[in-house]
């Protein structure tokens, strides 16, 4: 089975492809635009992308967002989690972080929600949360965006430090497209 997947962003292609080939299913990125509403929830953002990506291409078709969780900071970045990193960035963060040393201070989480359009109307959700914490330096040149400042629990690494398959063990994406794949495998076999 074949899915396309709106996306700007070809990491997420990589590892939602690592996932879903485990369940028989390719991953098709296909470049049409991706409209991403403001809103405080990710859902309602990803529910709003796929629709519209559905009326483009009018195909079963996926979209994510995703976004970074800081207990401290009540929830920042979130649903801003792409702007702040390109206009703060991971430094930014950093700095943000830089008084609360203890790690309890530190725990954040990331959230992904994959959102697949069957029509027009029809909109499945598929959320994954990785609990973890920011680390105290940027360490780690794989991966993308916050991965070099993020440690999920569980490890020692950032993802930044870890390959496709290992990150996808642990990851937000890993868990939501997994779910995807469970999904697909059971109500559409084809
Ligand atoms: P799309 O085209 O799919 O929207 P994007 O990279 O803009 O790709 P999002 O809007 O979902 O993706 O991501 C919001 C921000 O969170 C963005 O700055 C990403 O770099 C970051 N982010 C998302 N998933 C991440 C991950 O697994 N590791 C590190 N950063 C991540
Ligand atoms: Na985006």
């Amino acid at each position: 089975m074949e899915i396309f997947f709106v996306t700007n962003n070809m990491n997420k292609v990589r590892e939602a492809e690592a996932i879903l080939k485990e369940f028989g299913i390719v991953i098709k990125p296909i470049n049409v635009k991706k409209i991403e509403i403001q809103h405080e929830s990710l859902d309602e953002i990803a529910r709003i992308a796929a629709q519209n990506a559905y009326q483009e291409i009018k195909k079963p078709v996926v979209v994510e967002d995703s976004g970074l969780f800081i207990n401290v900071l009540n929830g920042f970045p979130g649903p801003y989690s792409s702007y702040v990193y390109k206009t703060i960035g991971l430094k930014g963060i950093l700095k943000l972080l830089e008084d609360y040393k203890e790690i309890e201070l530190r725990k954040a989480r990331f959230v992904a929600v994959v959102a697949l359009a069957l029509s027009n109307n029809v909109i499945h959700l598929f959320k994954g949360v990785t609990e973890g914490l920011i680390s105290f330096e940027i360490r780690g040149d794989k991966g993308f965006g916050y991965d070099p400042i993020f440690i999920p629990v569980g490890s020692t690494k950032t993802f930044a430090e870890m390959s496709i398959e290992e990150k996808n063990r642990y990851s937000h994406r890993g868990k939501a497209f997994k779910e995807l794949g469970l999904w697909l495998q059971r109500f559409c076999v084809s």
